[in-house]
């Protein structure tokens, strides 16, 4: 595996790009919704031919959006079920979308699957009052099916497909413990939403999850009282955890108190987003990204031998970057290079 070129290795067998493909995603740039759906559900599929097929659609994206240079902060928003999340992203939504006429603001609510019905809850689905007819908002449910920590690569794939059409790309996830780390490697900004006075934050700092989020949101202050009591017990905490781990006091993560009822507070929150897609800084997580998603699926595949396979290409590689797709494309070729089927094996 000397000096090899990953991306080389990666795309000989590239296919061309189909004038029906590429008609669907000059239309998906024009925000016709039917044909961002029909692409997500593209980017999805997880099999061999697929993985080509989304290779053809991000290369061809990227070479069409640069000049627009369209790249969305993406924007993930946990917490525990009925915390408000979904009610707060809906009125967001609207204030961002009001704010500015020329914003595209693309949601994902990913549900937890209910193993009973197999299918994603509809509950979330029926309870957002999204202006759905707004030509600048799009909305998309993603079953988490039986991925550990609710997200995975095609959350992944659907995160970035939306990130070329997008101005503003949130995600809507349950915080379970495991999650928050999971949708930290998926956004730009990661926002946990606590509810006050509930607890929640106790359960959440011992379980080290208060590190992760860049913001907080202590929804449903529909009381002053109740919003400036939460506010402090909140910033205590905060402190707490900057002094044990040794954060910088300076870099305090921000704090907003929101009422969806009142209409409270959202208003700086949406402004607050928005300037921070200006920011260059607010990318600076990307890369790690892409490579958190792929290991993650190598090793729920193939195991710790699979991730010293991906390791030893990336360490022979000569290439300084590669895209997720030449990763991918490189480690399958790869280990099933090494795999052979059974029936090639000698029976006794
Ligand atoms: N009092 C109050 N209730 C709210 C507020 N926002 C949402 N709720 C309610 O909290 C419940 C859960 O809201 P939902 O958005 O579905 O929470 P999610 O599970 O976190 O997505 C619903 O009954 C909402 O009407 C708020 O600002 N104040
Ligand atoms: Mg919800």
């Amino acid at each position: 595996m000397n000096g090899m070129n990953v991306a080389a290795m990666a795309s000989q067998t590239t296919p061309a790009l189909s004038d029906d493909i590429k008609q669907l995603i000059d239309r998906a740039l024009k925000m016709e919704k039917w044909p961002i759906a029909r692409l997500i559900s593209m980017v999805e599929v997880e099999s061999d031919s697929a993985a080509e097929q989304r290779h053809v659609i991000l290369d061809y994206l990227d070479s069409v959006v640069e000049e627009a240079n369209r790249d969305a902060l993406v924007v993930g928003i946990t917490g525990t079920p009925g915390a408000g999340k979904s009610t707060l992203i809906g009125e967001l939504c609207l204030r961002m979308l009001q704010g500015s006429d020329d914003l595209f603001v693309a949601v994902i609510a990913i549900d937890p699957s209910s193993q009973r019905s197999g299918g994603a809850l509809l509950g979330d689905r029926t309870r957002v009052k999204f202006p759905s007819k707004d030509k600048r908002l799009f909305f998309r449910s993603q079953a988490s099916h039986q991925e550990l920590g609710g997200l995975g690569k095609k959350t992944y794939h659907a995160v970035r497909l939306l990130r070329y059409i997008f101005d503003i790309v949130v995600i809507e996830t349950v915080g379970i413990g495991q999650s928050e780390l999971e949708i930290d490697r998926l956004s730009d900004l990661t926002c946990l939403v606590l509810q006050p006075l509930t607890g929640d934050q106790v359960q959440f700092m011992k379980a080290g999850i208060m590190e992760i989020p860049d913001l907080f949101i202590v929804n449903k202050c529909d009381e002053d009282a109740l919003a400036k009591k939460s506010y402090h017990l909140l910033r205590a905490s905060l402190k707490l955890i900057d002094i044990s781990t040794e954060q910088d006091s300076d870099r305090a993560r921000p704090v907003f108190m929101t009422s969806a009822l009142k209409n409270k507070g959202i208003e700086e929150l949406a402004r607050h987003i928005l300037s921070l897609r200006q920011d260059p800084e607010s990318f600076k997580n990307r890369e790690i990204q892409g490579e958190y998603y792929l290991c993650k699926w190598i090793r729920q595949n193939y195991g710790g031998y699979g991730i010293e396979v991906y390791q030893s290409i990336k360490q022979n590689s000569t290439s300084e970057r590669f895209s997720f797709e030449d990763r991918e494309k490189a480690f399958n070729r790869m280990i099933k290079g090494m795999v052979k089927p059974l029936e090639s094996f000698p029976c006794r």
